[in-house]
């Protein structure tokens, strides 16, 4: 009889743990921008409202970093490739061979995705790394306040405009990154390379309306609004 028990909660449980699983994951989800072809894409609706991240980052300054930066990126983007090859690639598979086309793909291109990763990493209120993530991030790092320290001087040493990137490695190793202007560790015109789990934005307009030339300031507060959630199923799907 208990064992009837068991068997009918598990065929009435399993429908909806698949849709659940569905739902949170993001490599397999057939939304995932990465698996599409960049003729296929849109600009993306952002995850949350502009005044979502008060007070750490202002409605201003999300709508013009939202609104208008990134969809030039996405709009400029899209020109650039119309008609080329570069069109029926996926972005990852585009970035992996950024060097053989022209400035503007690479700048347009790294500009409007660097951004998907930006507005996924954050979200109002953060929680913590799951057990596997903080596994890996006390091996890597030893804590997570030295990840904190290393990441944050990842942004504060970026000189000019650029990212900071919590990434993984083809052996399923974490590490700190930084690129410059919109470049990104998917590009084989990075230095190191690997898959971006954690996004900041260092440019000044990410932050200069609510923190002037205080990028430390900046990089505190986004600090406490890391989607913690997301990187983490990011990460477990990369080492899976
Ligand atoms: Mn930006």
């Amino acid at each position: 009889m208990k064992h009837l028990f068991t068997i009918l909660f598990f065929i009435a449980t399993v429908p909806y743990l698949a849709v659940a699983q569905n739902n949170n994951n993001l490599s397999n989800n057939k939304n995932n921008i990465n698996m599409k072809t960049i003729n296929t894409l849109e600009f993306p609706e952002l995850p949350y409202s502009t005044d979502a991240l008060e007070p750490f980052i202002d409605k201003q300054t999300v709508e013009i970093h939202y609104g208008k930066h990134q969809k030039t990126y996405f709009d400029n983007f899209m020109a650039a490739v119309k008609g080329t090859d570069a069109e029926n690639l996926t972005i990852p598979e585009l970035f992996k061979n950024i060097s053989k086309y022209p400035a503007a793909v690479k700048n347009n291109g790294g500009g409007f995705y660097n951004h998907v990763l930006y507005w996924e990493s954050i979200k109002p209120n953060s929680g913590r790394p799951s057990a596997k993530l903080t596994e890996a991030i006390n091996k890597s790092f030893g804590s997570l306040d030295e990840l904190k320290k290393q990441f944050t001087d990842a942004g504060k040493n970026r000189f000019g405009s650029g990212w900071a990137w919590l990434c993984v490695d083809e052996k399923g190793n974490l590490f700190v990154f930084s690129t410059a202007n919109q470049e990104s560790p998917l590009m084989d015109v990075a230095e190191k390379h690997g898959t971006p789990i954690l996004a900041m934005d260092v440019w000044e307009h990410a932050y200069y309306l609510k923190y002037q030339n205080k990028r430390v300031d900046y990089i505190e507060a986004f600090w406490q609004i890391i989607n913690w959630e997301v990187v983490s199923q990011k990460y477990e799907a990369l080492v899976k």
